[in-house]
């Protein structure tokens, strides 16, 4: 059903059934576009909010990205009626709207283009989707074939639907000039303020095309007429009637009457997208279709070339050669470009939430190191003198915190220092920390070291008389809102995040040569350990906090909500669990949260609200962080099983994070393993029919993690102040893989292997064998680094 092809770089899926909402997407910094396999399309693009330029049918509410996108008939998509002028068939490429079945069917995801390629009654087509690497556009090759031995003679309907675009203002008509439909629209807006910004909004939505149609329709109602979107009356006249949209909802249909003989094939391109005015659209044209550059390529060509370009520095650090091809193929080509997208995109936000950009930053650490370097700047920069962080982190200068970020929460102080370790672990670059930042809203300074003891002081101090800290309305888990309102509930998670965070920093700032402090961080997360194991262990596991009622929750007595996964991962990592706590904890997760798709994020599954809980009880039960299996926290478990050494459960929970085992998975999840989704369904003790299913949501902190997992866990080639860690913790029926690391400038061919009779780890560099298994002075160039771990 899928294959991997051209090594890996793309990946294929045959059939728009099997996988009806199987998708892969695009970006670059100004949009993306997230296709199905079957056409129907979520885009958008930023000014410098995310806006759209194909929109539903119906008013639109304005949110974040969404998991499980619902797709209905009139969803936006791209798509072609194709009509034998002769025996009046009628069929629609890709798939939709038409879904009449097709004689082959191949979608194929690549990392810089999306890519159909089907057949149907003896005519073959290839349709791409690219972007440019920094302009708001869709690009679009549609390449025709007539495989018969007779002359056919057809017509080709490009149908790009609008959507409702404004309640105040919307139309659209065919521009011979530009030789493009183009429709108009005002965003609706009711203070007389908004004006100047209303204004210079890209409000019109055109479709450019490289050839003279013979006719268009533009009245989305015309079209489509009393045959429906299955058999549009439009289409079946000769001719389009030419038609325009005066406050009705456009659509941009193009009619292209041809004949082709056997074996001849023909080619059309278009352009789709937002556009401020006419001179703008007529500029693009030019630009793509009529300029050409000095090798004689098309500006079109050009533009996809610098595409492929800018999609291929997302390179990570790591190359595997494992025996397991598939995760092989996942971490080579897909992970990291997983995560150079949130690196570059922000998930498309202005004000991205503090503990997503810092995450995200903590990938684009492993790709991107300037990128990540000033990320870290520019939060801290936001910091206020008290050293709390805001709730996120504004990264445009008309950006305003808006909606979860006007919700206080109160961990983001965490990410500080738990994503700084693995970009200094990378990188080495101890020098960050003595930069001067800003604090927000004053004149005042300090270095980065500083404001991270702030941040670690704060956290120390936000806390109640037991010792552990107060969640207000949220903590990782930004729907948990009903625990502290009060000003007294506490969070379990926060209070090992802060453990953690505590921990990591005093480890940083003993690597900084500032022992005393480390000692007092040290000391400080200590307490909360304490803290910790007097009020939160329930027997078998930890509780996820106290609420303002001092009701302990996530605890056996709890027919909902009994365990969270949270609290066990996190008490691996803040060392609040000892051995023996641990054991249980890795028992009960096994018992209660772990599922053929992974470990779920609470069970059972709350099925009504629990008011001193919040708004994430009301969740359907089994998704998102009500008992899905959250990726993101996943991740966190497996990184607090690989740091204890329990490396058999860390890769059997890592490995089912990735959509396909076997077919039947395959079709469960309903996803490419073309990027991790935030969650699988859960609940799957409470509804296992559903259990597994795909968020397709590619907006993820799982996807750092998952790398950063594979780095530090897995493989073991960690960085540290001292050079090169070789830890490798693999599954006991892996006997060799292979690894290309790149690190501070070096390239490592790490070759790791089994061997009878050894207990001790032992590494040989360009066959030196060392002392103990870390590579110091790192220089650049190439080396062979041979590993021999004990057999098991
Ligand atoms: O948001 C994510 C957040 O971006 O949920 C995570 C949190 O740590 C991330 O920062 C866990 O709560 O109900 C909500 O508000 C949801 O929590 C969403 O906002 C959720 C989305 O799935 C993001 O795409």
């Amino acid at each position: 059903m899928i294959q991997p092809v051209e090594n890996g770089a793309r990946l294929e899926l045959n059939s728009p059934i099997k996988l009806p909402n199987a998708s892969a997407f695009l970006w670059n910094r100004k949009m993306m576009v997230h296709m199905n396999c079957r056409g129907y399309t979520v885009a958008q693009f930023m000014q410098p909010e995310p806006s759209k330029y194909a929109h539903a049918p119906n008013l639109e509410a304005k949110t974040f990205m969404q998991p499980e996108q619902p797709y209905y008939a009139h969803h936006p998509g791209r798509f072609f009626y194709i009509k034998d002028e002769e025996s009046k068939e009628l069929f629609s490429a890709p798939y939709a709207p038409i879904k009449k079945p097709l004689d082959s069917y191949i979608f194929s995801a690549g990392k810089s283009d999306i890519l159909w390629k089907i057949e149907h009654d003896g005519l073959y087509i290839e349709m791409r989707l690219s972007l440019p690497s920094n302009e708001a556009l869709e690009q679009w090759s549609f390449t025709i074939k007539n495989n018969t031995p007779i002359t056919r003679k057809i017509s080709i309907y490009p149908y790009f639907p609008v959507g409702y675009m404004s309640w105040m203002n919307q139309s659209g008509e065919y521009n011979e000039n530009l030789n493009a439909i183009v429709c108009s629209s005002i965003t609706p807006y009711q203070k007389y303020k908004e004006y100047d910004r209303i204004k210079t909004l890209k409000d019109k939505t055109y479709l450019l095309a490289d050839t003279v149609p013979t006719s268009w329709e533009v009245n989305q109602a015309a079209f489509e007429g009393e045959g429906g979107l299955h058999n549009p009356t439009g289409i079946a006249g000769i001719e389009l009637l030419k038609g325009d949209a005066r406050y009705e909802t456009p659509a941009c249909v193009l009619q292209y009457r041809l004949e082709l003989e056997p074996e001849q094939e023909k080619t059309y391109r278009f352009l789709f997208g937002p556009a401020k005015d006419e001179t703008e659209i007529a500029d693009i044209g030019k630009r793509y279709f009529n300029d050409t550059a000095e090798n004689g390529a098309s500006g079109f060509d050009t533009v996809k070339q610098e595409y492929d370009n800018y999609i291929s520095k997302g390179k990570g650090c790591l190359q595997i050669k494992t025996p397991d091809p598939a995760l092989d193929n996942f971490v080579n080509h897909w992970l990291p470009r997983q995560i150079y997208y949130h690196g570059e995109t922000n998930r498309l936000s202005t004000d991205p939430q503090t503990r997503n950009y810092l995450q995200d930053n903590m990938g684009t650490g492993y790709i991107q190191k300037e990128v990540a370097r000033q990320a870290y700047i520019t939060a801290l920069s936001q910091q206020e003198e008290n050293g709390a962080m805001p709730d996120g982190i504004l990264i445009h200068e008309d950006a305003v915190l808006k909606y979860i970020n006007q919700v206080p929460h109160t961990d983001h102080c965490v990410w500080l220092p738990v994503c700084l370790k693995a970009y200094l672990d990378e990188t080495n670059d101890y020098g960050l920390l003595q930069e001067i930042v800003p604090f927000a809203n004053t004149k005042k300074t300090a270095t980065v070291a500083e404001h991270i003891s702030l941040a670690m002081l704060w956290l120390y101090t936000t806390r109640d008389e037991r010792g552990l800290n107060f969640i207000e309305q949220g903590d990782w888990c930004d729907p948990m809102n009903m625990v502290g309102p009060k000003g007294k509930g506490v969070s379990g998670w926060l209070s090992m995040g802060t453990a953690y965070a505590l921990k990591t920093w005093a480890g940083i700032c003993r690597n900084n040569n500032t022992i005393a402090l480390a000692e007092e961080f040290s000391k400080k997360a200590a307490e909360l350990n304490s803290a910790i194991n007097t009020h939160l262990w329930d027997g078998n596991w930890y509780a996820r906090g106290i609420t303002d009622d001092n009701v302990v929750f996530g605890v056996k007595k709890d027919p909902e909500g009994r365990i969270f996964l949270n609290t066990q991962g996190w008490a691996l990592l803040s060392g609040c669990a000892d051995e023996e706590k641990s054991k249980k904890i890795i028992a009960a997760v096994q018992n209660e949260l772990e599922t053929p798709y992974g470990v779920e994020m609470l069970a059972p599954s709350f099925t009504k609200m629990r008011k001193d809980v919040g708004r994430v009880t009301q969740k359907h039960p089994g998704s998102a962080e009500n008992g899905a299996v959250y990726n993101h926290a996943a991740t966190f478990y497996i990184f607090g099983l690989y740091t204890t050494g329990h490396t058999e459960k860390a890769y059997e929970v890592l490995r089912k994070m990735i959509p396909g085992q076997d077919e039947t998975d395959l079709v469960q999840r309903g996803q490419l393993p073309v990027f991790i989704p935030n969650y699988y369904r859960g609940a799957y003790r409470q509804f296992p029919r559903t259990a597994g299913r795909s968020s397709q949501l590619f907006n993820t902190g799982a996807a750092p993690w998952f790398y950063r997992c594979l780095i530090d866990g897995l493989f073991g080639l960690r960085g540290d102040i001292d050079g090169l860690h070789i830890n490798p913790q693999l599954p006991k029926e892996w006997d060799r893989v292979e690894v290309l690391r790149q690190f501070r400038g070096a390239t490592y061919k790490v070759n790791i292997q089994r061997e009878a009779g050894i207990s001790k780890t032992i590494v040989a560099v360009n066959g030196q064998i060392l002392e103990s298994p870390v590579i110091t002075n790192i220089e650049k160039g190439i080396f062979d680094v041979d590993v021999r771990i004990p057999k098991v």
